[in-house]
């Protein structure tokens, strides 16, 4: 069913709001931009340099690209203090069966983590079912472990939560105690950059579109990360980490499970948003009002629940030039060892 037609009468962002997106790559963290008035809403900026607290929650058994974004992660201790993961549900058809997924995840994030020296020492939680309305959380050790590790920091040092699949999780913690909002900042995976700013067609968001809508309308200062399909890799590309052994190697071996995993054409989505953590420059971004959504995926601006930032592009070569160089292959060892 095409709805786009039916869609226009939305309003589209103000010309001069988005003449006035403003590209945040490398601002200091010191100088936080102004929040739109009357919503006492931060808007998100990653610091310059040095390391950033991160709690990831993960799909890992759905898709290939998890993997490979909990990977960019394992290899970037100089950015990352990670805190753990929390191991999320996913779609099968139109279905969720939170119990069954939750597990696959969990099993999933554990075999990638015992291919890294170190890894399984990496605390995973499982996180919980679909929100049941739009203030009715799913609670669950994910959600506690994502508010435990926020009240771990302070608003000077956020915990970053970077949700790769469904928002039940963290839109739970928020809540079960809104008085996290200010400590952990989120970015949430909703690739969905062709229908934006009509509405969303992305897999995270049905997956639980009121834990989606949650988010949204919540105080959290929110990294709405809107692609990630131009990460594409040739097989010939990934099979280059067979001869690093470890996990690099696994990572290339899991490609094999799925004739879906080896299409040239397949987009490593959830990379981009570890890219951009590390190197804000590899992606594009604006910063937009955050729109309401509906529960048919519509988005809905009355311009009343603050600015966040919109990432909206990625850049194929520099990203994957990181990813490769962290996994250890670099323009003079390609691979060969
Ligand atoms: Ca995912």
């Amino acid at each position: 069913m095409d709805i786009r037609n039916t869609l226009l009468a939305f309003s589209p962002i103000p010309i001069a709001l988005a003449l006035a997106a403003t590209c945040l790559a490398g601002e200091a963290a010191s100088t936080p931009p102004p929040v739109a008035p009357g919503a006492a809403r931060l808007v998100p900026s990653l610091p310059v340099a040095g390391r950033m607290r991160l709690l990831i929650d993960t799909d890992a058994a759905n898709e290939i690209d998890d993997l490979y974004a909990i990977a960019l992660v394992l290899r970037s201790p100089d950015r990352f203090q990670l805190e753990g993961f929390v191991a999320t549900h996913f779609l099968e058809g139109n279905t969720v069966d939170s119990p069954k997924t939750i597990e696959l995840s969990y099993a999933v994030i554990k075999e990638l983590l015992a291919s890294e020296a170190g890894g399984s020492a990496i605390r995973v939680e499982r996180g919980g079912a679909l929100l049941r309305s739009l203030s009715d959380a799913s609670d669950s050790a994910g959600a506690r472990f994502i508010i435990e590790r926020a009240h771990a920091g302070t608003p000077e040092e956020p915990l970053w939560v970077v949700a790769l699949g469904a928002a039940s999780n963290v839109a739970s913690a928020l809540l079960l105690d809104p008085g996290i909002a200010d400590r952990i900042r989120v970015v949430f995976h909703a690739r969905s950059e062709q229908s934006w700013p009509e509405r969303s067609e992305q897999f995270n968001v049905k997956g639980d579109v009121l834990a989606a809508r949650s988010l949204l309308a919540s105080k959290v200062p929110l990294v709405w990360f809107d692609t990630g399909a131009q990460l594409t890799a040739p097989m010939a590309e990934t099979e280059r980490l067979l001869a690093l052994g470890g996990m690099p190697a696994f990572l290339h071996k899991y490609r094999m499970r799925q004739d879906y995993f080896r299409s040239e054409k397949k987009g490593f989505f959830d990379l981009g948003d570890i890219a951009w953590l590390i190197d804000p420059a590899t992606c594009v971004q604006e910063e937009v009002d955050v729109p309401h959504m509906d529960q048919q995926m519509r988005f809905v601006q009355n311009h009343d629940l603050g600015r966040m930032i919109r990432v909206y592009s990625c850049r194929r070569e520099p990203v994957w030039k990181l990813f490769y160089s962290r996994m250890g292959i670099t323009a003079g060892n390609q691979g060969k060892q």
